[in-house]
């Protein structure tokens, strides 16, 4: 047995829950976890602790995944729900240290399961500093990311702050949600905010009315709690963005030139894709004082209707 199978036995051994939770290689094998019960269904890659798919029973996934996405140790997966931490976008400073953070490159470990009192099935990672991350980020640290499926998608990671010093991060959920035809959807929940367009130098603007995806579109949404709502007319399906702890909303979508310069999107992958991210980035940095944590959650539901 490779020592990766022993992780993957005694992961099963630890937290598997018969069918409902179960552990294997996955893509690349880096390691996934299948869940699946009454409500949903969910899989979730070891590396980054991050959400591959997730479909409510009876339904489509409300996940788009890129076939194109490569499966490898320390290489970002495209689509699903990357965990950027602790650093949004480009590092500040220093544009040679991995755009988006190092969390969603890294090995989690489980550390729990259970089926809580409404019968969801929940999965819990973690992630703690080491002398690696120490290279990227001179502060310790833990974070504890919880999946939980029912017919709704809760992803909930906590940042510990386990060293001497405060510490300032900032960070998203990345989510990619699956549209029928992007030209054919749009978001509400963000009108009359102000953002930063990325596609016009981190200009100041104001939303007017909701957000169609109607071209390449980068915005970082400044303070809003408020939930989004993704309106996909193709497929005659409305999918909430929830959130809690996050100050900022990210809504991107590469179109097709910048898309076809990526060589994990697949071809005609940005024509079904939206991303609707809780975050907290520029002015919504966090500050998390020694012995203190510090939430980011999403939760991700259908409601009928496009
Ligand atoms: O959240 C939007 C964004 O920051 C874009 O600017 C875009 O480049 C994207 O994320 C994807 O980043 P990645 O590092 O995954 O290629």
């Amino acid at each position: 047995m490779s020592d990766r199978e022993e992780a993957i036995a005694q992961y099963n051994d630890a937290y598997g829950r018969g069918e409902e939770l179960v552990f294997a290689a996955g893509p690349g094998d880096l390691g996934c976890a299948h869940i699946r019960n009454e409500q949903g269904a969910a899989r979730v890659c070891l590396q980054g602790a991050h959400v591959l798919s997730f479909i409510p029973a009876g339904g489509q996934d409300l996940l788009w995944l890129s076939s194109a996405s490569r499966y490898r140790p320390g290489v970002a997966i495209r689509g699903g729900i990357p965990v950027c931490w602790p650093w949004f976008g480009p590092h500040p400073e220093d544009p040679s240290l991995p755009a988006h953070g190092f969390a969603r490159n890294r090995l989690w470990e489980p550390v729990e399961s259970f089926v809580d009192r409404s019968g969801a099935t929940v999965l819990r990672l973690a992630l703690g500093s080491d002398a690696e991350t120490l290279k990227l980020w001179p502060h310790d640290f833990r974070l504890e990311l919880e999946v939980r499926v029912s017919e709704r998608l809760l992803v909930e990671m906590r940042a510990y702050n386990t060293g001497e010093r405060p510490f300032r991060y900032t960070g998203a959920l990345h989510t990619y949600l699956r549209v029928g035809d992007v030209s054919d959807s749009m978001v509400t929940g963000l009108e009359g905010e102000s953002y930063l367009d990325k596609l016009d130098d981190m200009r100041r603007q104001r939303q007017d009315g909701a957000v169609a995806v109607d071209r390449e579109i980068d915005r970082i949404f400044l303070n809003t709690s408020r939930d989004c709502v993704l309106h996909d007319g193709a497929s005659g399906r409305r999918i909430r963005v929830a959130k809690n702890g996050s100050r900022s909303t990210v809504v991107w979508n590469p179109w097709r030139d910048k898309a076809e310069s990526m060589p994990d999107f697949d071809t005609d992958g940005w024509q079904r894709m939206v991303c609707i991210e809780a975050a907290n980035a520029e002015d919504d940095q966090v500050e998390v004082g020694p012995g203190r944590d510090a939430l980011l959650a999403t939760t991700l539901s259908t409601e009928s209707g496009g």
